[in-house]
């Protein structure tokens, strides 16, 4: 009973776990130190005035795990300091803007925010490496569109301290950012990122049909035997 709970409550989720090993399931490569800017001001009146937004499409079914970028400072002769952080991924979306059609984030499928600097790591000059091991994975479809942004805690501060996600290559070469409120559709080019995280199957495990079977003839032949018990006694 447990062995068939347990496979009904995988199927359920239409997925399921090949490997609990991390493995590479996507990647757009450093570029250069050019990059967009992606940043809430927590305290100033700003807010999050800027969010970078990346699409991908993943070859397999597969649970997100972990993800790696690269950014850096700019803005300002000090680099000021990170406090946390926000990463969301998001489905496909159509935008209409004038005669131009573009695909953009969606409706949101997962939002994680945490502290700290992301184990950043001085790359060169103020450009950075950073990675992160989500709380939550997140399963997404192959063949599908995601968006994913992220988006660092950072006070611009009398300085102008800023942050930017850098330059990558690998994607479809756009980008989308929100500026101050507007969307801008057609960024370019990609910026540097990787997720990795478990392959998934798409399909639920078919039951052996003997399993499931023979407990119900065994069922018969028991009902049947009580059966003819009571004829006898009546
Ligand atoms: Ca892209």
């Amino acid at each position: 009973m447990f062995f068939r709970t347990a496979l009904s409550a995988l199927a359920l989720t239409g997925l399921l776990t090949f490997s609990a090993q991390a493995v590479p399931l996507y990647n757009q490569a450093f570029l250069n130190n050019l990059g967009w800017s992606s940043q809430n001001d927590p305290i100033g009146p700003e807010g999050n005035f800027a969010t970078v937004y990346e699409n991908f499409t993943l070859s397999s079914d597969a649970s997100i795990t972990d993800l790696t970028w690269i950014g850096g400072y700019f803005g300002s002769v000090t680099t000021g300091t990170i406090t946390g952080w926000t990463i969301q991924f998001y489905a496909d979306d159509i935008l209409v803007q004038g005669p131009d059609t573009y695909t953009v984030p969606g409706a949101v499928l997962a939002t994680e925010s945490f502290s700290g600097l992301a184990n950043q790591t001085l790359r060169s000059g103020t450009t950075y490496d950073y990675s992160h091991t989500l709380a939550t994975a997140v399963n997404l479809q192959a063949g599908v569109q995601y968006w994913v942004s992220i988006v660092p805690d950072l006070v611009l501060g009398n300085e102008g301290h800023q942050w930017e996600w850098k330059n990558g290559s690998g994607g479809d070469g756009r980008i989308v950012q929100n500026w101050f409120g507007s969307i801008l559709p057609d960024q370019s080019p990609d910026v540097a990122f990787s997720l990795s995280g478990n392959l998934l199957a798409t399909e639920a495990p078919e039951l052996d049909p003997g399993r499931s079977t023979l407990p119900l003839a065994f069922v018969g032949c028991i009902l049947g035997v009580l059966a003819g018990r009571r004829r006898v006694v009546s």
